[in-house]
């Protein structure tokens, strides 16, 4: 595959599972696309040197460190990707953008409202300087996703009416698990709702061209107090009945809400870590006045489609097997039905990146489109707090009998 000579040297901070994801992109989209950029997985940064060591070598970045500032500020590097947990994008953007580095950063874009706020700021100033920046919402780059938006924006759903989105795990179900980062506010923002309900937020906006404009929520916390991770530090801990050390869980568990979208649809949103049984169950359904189209990350190569323009007697959810090289992305892959996966997206994210940091245009989603995602995200969290919740009158005592 024939690449240009602009060389792209990509540093990225954080080796964990988004760390992994992102390097099996950056491994392979110069292989799969000609692109006018050739990346270079030049360093890697992380807190534990034997650790990001033992990462450099696994998921194949030529040098390592453990000091994420001589990455953000080493003339050997153009482009810094972020994917550690919240509590740090914010302050590795700005020192990235500062030094004149474009900039990914992982979703949700910061812990806070007004982190993602100066965040976007410092991307629009970096912006006149070339520098470019994008969030991974890496969902919008499955090609059934991108097609579920062509279909909405061709009019073949007609007036968008409805949003029903839910994104599901399981992995926390068992009281046992212990109090990771993800459980906690000060590292990870939020629980749930931040962490899996952005992607549903920012893939619906995405889809249906509308803004969420007002939310009614309520969240949860199932399991009140975890057992501390072997080797935690600075957690408060009070022992259990067994005098194991546990730790306040300060995120919520699961967030349900409703919401009204600028474009006058109504939707629902359902993102929770205690829907025993569901893996990683993200689905989107667009109920239209012309038709219905249907997303399951499950079925990640397919759409359901309803068009209600055909014959009643005809009438019914068509499965499209999204795998034709007309649609984004497909076409450098595999023939018709060979199917992809979760880790294509993210090589379509940075082929999408890289294309735009080499022709001076600007990727999306930006941090501004990132911003607007944690203002919903924010008003979830303050409407579940101060939500008027309405009690439902206790039935007559004959009647409970
Ligand atoms: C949560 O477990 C998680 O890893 C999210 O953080 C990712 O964004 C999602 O793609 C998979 O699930």
């Amino acid at each position: 595959m024939s690449t240009h000579d602009r060389l792209l040297r990509v540093g990225m901070v954080g080796y964990a599972f988004m760390g992994a994801a992102h390097s099996q992109a950056w491994r392979t989209v110069n292989r799969v696309y000609d692109l006018p950029a050739r990346v270079r997985m030049a360093l890697i940064s992380g807190r534990d040197g034997a650790k990001v060591a033992e990462a450099a070598d696994r998921l194949g970045w030529e040098g390592h460190t453990t000091d994420w500032r001589r990455l953000v500020e080493s003339d050997e590097i153009d482009v810094v990707d972020i994917c550690t947990p919240g509590d740090s994008h914010c302050e590795i953007a700005i020192a990235a953008l500062a030094a004149g580095k474009h900039v990914l950063c992982e979703k949700p874009l910061a812990n806070t409202v007004a982190e993602a706020r100066e965040m976007a700021a410092a991307a629009a100033r970096a912006r006149t300087a070339g520098v470019r920046t994008m969030c991974g919402f890496n969902y919008r780059r499955v090609p059934a996703v991108t097609m579920m938006r062509q279909l909405v924006a061709d009019g073949r759903l007609g007036e968008i009416r409805h949003v029903r989105a839910v994104y599901l795990q399981d992995w926390i179900v068992d009281p046992q698990f212990p109090l990771v980062w993800r459980l906690q506010k000060d590292k990870a923002g939020s629980g749930a709702l931040g962490d899996i309900g952005a992607h549903i937020i920012d893939l619906t906006q995405f889809v249906t061209g509308q803004l969420i404009t007002g939310v009614s929520a309520a969240t949860e916390t199932f399991v009140k107090e975890r057992p501390l991770p072997a080797g935690s530090s600075g957690l408060a801990a009070q022992a259990d009945g067994h005098g194991q050390a546990m730790g306040e869980v300060t995120v919520d568990d699961a967030a349900v809400f409703v919401a009204r979208l600028d474009g006058g649809a109504l939707a629902t949103y359902e993102a929770s870590r205690f829907a025993t049984g569901r893996k990683n169950a993200l689905r989107v359904e667009i109920n239209g006045s012309l038709g219905s189209v249907v997303f399951d990350l499950e079925r990640l190569n397919e759409l359901e489609f309803y068009d209600a323009t055909r014959p009643s007697a005809e009438q019914g959810f068509t499965r499209i097997l999204v795998t034709e090289p007309e649609h984004p992305y497909l076409s450098a892959w595999w023939p018709p039905g060979h199917i992809i996966g979760y880790e294509h997206s993210f090589t379509h994210q940075m082929r999408d990146f890289v294309e735009a940091v080499a022709t001076g245009t600007d990727p999306a989603p930006s941090f501004a489109d990132a911003l607007q995602v944690q203002l919903v995200l924010d008003a979830v969290a303050r409407s579940a707090e101060l939500a008027t919740w309405t009690e439902v009158e206790p039935a007559l005592a004959e009647l409970a009998a």
